[in-house]
């Protein structure tokens, strides 16, 4: 039952933040897909979902990547997203006064030259806490954790932004507010 969990939720990764076309779908401004409408063209593409699946995956995935609309109609990433201009409604955010990213040690040249970028995604990506951002490098290699000064930054007149799911989202980190390893 785990396997189909992760795999259901990997599913829905793509098609919540990257792929939506992929079942021929489209996100609405804010991000949100009927879900009634998501099963059905899921289905239409070859990809059997109950609802009962996708409200456990929902509830129980590791990083509460996903969420349901207050009506329980309709369900969005909580962030992650490289569609382009999804409005994810949130709030400018007062960061802490340090935030954490992990990265892996053959992008540290290019971050020193440019600070970090956004890439593919529609924010750069930081963790509260070291333990996390950890974690995020492991997905590439050994990890390599750059100390982001993040209140200076947004005393600054960056903007920050917290997601549903706890990490924190910013448009670039220049470089001067990176403290490397
Ligand atoms: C790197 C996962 C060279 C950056 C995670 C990262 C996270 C640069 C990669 C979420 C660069 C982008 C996001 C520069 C940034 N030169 N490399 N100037 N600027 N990079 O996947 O932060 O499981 O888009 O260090 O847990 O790794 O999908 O971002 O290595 O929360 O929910 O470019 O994705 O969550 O990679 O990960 P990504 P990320 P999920």
């Amino acid at each position: 039952m785990k396997k189909t969990l992760v795999k259901t939720g990997k599913f829905l990764s793509l098609v919540l933040r990257h792929k939506p076309e992929a079942i021929g779908m489209q996100l609405d401004p804010e991000g949100w897909l009927d879900i009634d409408a998501l099963i059905q063209n899921a289905a239409k593409h070859g990809k059997a979902i109950t609802l009962e699946l996708l409200h456990e995956v929902v509830a129980t995935n590791d990083k509460q990547r996903f969420s349901l609309s207050d009506d329980g109609l309709r369900i969005r990433a909580n962030q992650g997203h490289s569609v382009p201009d999804v409005n994810l409604e949130l709030s400018p955010t007062v960061p802490p006064h340090e935030l954490f990213h992990g990265t892996v040690s053959q992008f540290l040249p290019s971050i020193q030259r440019q600070g970090l970028l956004k890439r593919s995604r529609n924010h750069v990506h930081l963790s509260a806490d070291r333990e996390t951002a950890t974690k995020v490098a492991m997905r590439r290699g050994k990890p390599a954790i750059l100390v982001i000064a993040s209140e200076t930054m947004h005393d600054s007149g960056h903007e920050f932004f917290l997601s549903a799911n706890g990490v924190w989202l910013t448009d670039a980190v220049p470089v001067e507010f990176i403290v490397f390893p």
